[in-house]
């Protein structure tokens, strides 16, 4: 065998001992054995020195390729040992760790599903800030600056003449402005009223508006979508009562009822209707022709519904909580239980 056979037979050799190494410590092996400082490519490159002139060139290319090509298998190996489809990154003996798994907050719960509700009957999605001025929050809402609910002691005031919104009107008033008839909104956030804290009464809480403007919208259907809401939010069985109310907003105004989804009425004493079948829930009524003039649609042209309503209040039902500060917190231990 000649040098150049000698080289061409050990490259073969030791690239096929490279490609069977099963570990990074057997390829530090073959590193030595291969291209230290006592391997045969070295042993054979000390000889070329001693070779005639006329062949040590094409000797010491043939032996620089050689060794150049085992580096390469050495560091490529190397390579391919340390990914992961080679060394096992976990023991799939170890008993599994559950991941923490987040849910949505039972407002966040709530919120989705009257908007499924009112989707499905034809209104759309109304968004606003919760930082407004008088105008929207009070004026337009045919609320006069001597009315009650405008006193220092009822809201927050912030300075030039902005306050933190004390209803979601404010969203469909804005929407009136910028949209000609008809409109079928509903508007769902939160708000702010200078309220002491207790177990029914908070500083903030959420709630949904609705908004139905047309020619010919009557009180009937107004009825009809708070029954619809009502069943799908509490039940089939659910029933609706209205009383007469007063809003400056609406007139007629009124308040609504759900007949009990504990008791239907059945059980003196009981819990959530306090055994008189009824459970409160909030205001409804025709809007205000006054209302209509502030944002330029023609009242003897329109007529309209429109109904608001506390989501804590649904909220607590359902769930059988009995204070409202729960659902403002943040204590996960009551989240989790929800
Ligand atoms: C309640 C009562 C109500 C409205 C909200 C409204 C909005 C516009 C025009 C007229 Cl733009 N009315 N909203 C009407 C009646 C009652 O809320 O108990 N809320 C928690």
């Amino acid at each position: 065998m000649n040098t150049l056979e000698q080289l061409a037979s050990l490259q073969q050799a030791a690239l096929a001992e490279i490609a069977a190494a099963s570990d990074a410590t057997q390829v530090d092996e073959l590193r030595v054995k291969h291209l230290g400082r006592r391997s045969q490519l070295r042993l054979i490159m000390g000889q070329i020195g001693a070779m005639p002139a006329t062949e040590r060139p094409a000797l010491g290319k043939a032996a620089g390729q050689t060794q150049q090509a085992l580096q390469d298998a050495l560091e490529a190996r190397a390579g391919a040992l340390a990914s992961p489809a080679h060394e096992p990154t976990f023991d799939v003996t170890l008993p599994g760790r559950r991941p923490a798994m987040g849910r949505l907050h039972p407002l966040a719960r709530l919120i989705d599903e009257l908007v499924d509700i009112f989707r499905g009957m034809g209104f759309e999605l109304a968004d606003g800030p919760e930082v407004e001025d008088e105008y929207h929050n009070f004026d337009a809402l045919n609320t006069p600056a001597d009315h009650p609910a405008r006193d220092l002691h009822d809201t927050f005031y912030l300075t030039d003449g902005l306050l933190l919104r004390t209803h979601t009107s404010t969203v469909q008033i804005r929407v009136m402005e910028q949209t000609p008839p008809p409109v079928r909104v509903v508007s769902l956030g939160r708000v702010y009223r200078k309220e002491a804290v207790d177990a029914t009464h908070h500083y903030a809480f959420h709630q949904i508006e609705g908004l139905y403007v047309d020619r010919g919208v009557s009180f009937a259907d107004l009825k009809g979508t708070i029954e619809m809401m009502g069943r799908q939010l509490l039940g089939d069985r659910t029933r609706v009562r209205f009383r007469p109310h007063f809003f400056p907003f609406t007139e007629p105004s009124v308040e609504y009822d759900f007949s009990c989804s504990l008791c239907d009425g059945g059980v003196p004493g009981c819990r959530v209707c306090k055994g008189t079948g009824w459970i409160e829930i909030a205001g409804a009524g025709m809007v205000d022709p006054a209302v209509f003039t502030a944002v330029g649609y023609d009242p003897e042209v329109y007529t309209g519904f429109a109904f608001g309503m506390g989501l804590e209040r649904i909220a607590m039902i359902r769930h059988g909580v009995d204070d409202i500060r729960l659902f403002l917190d943040g204590d996960l231990r009551f989240i989790r239980q929800l």
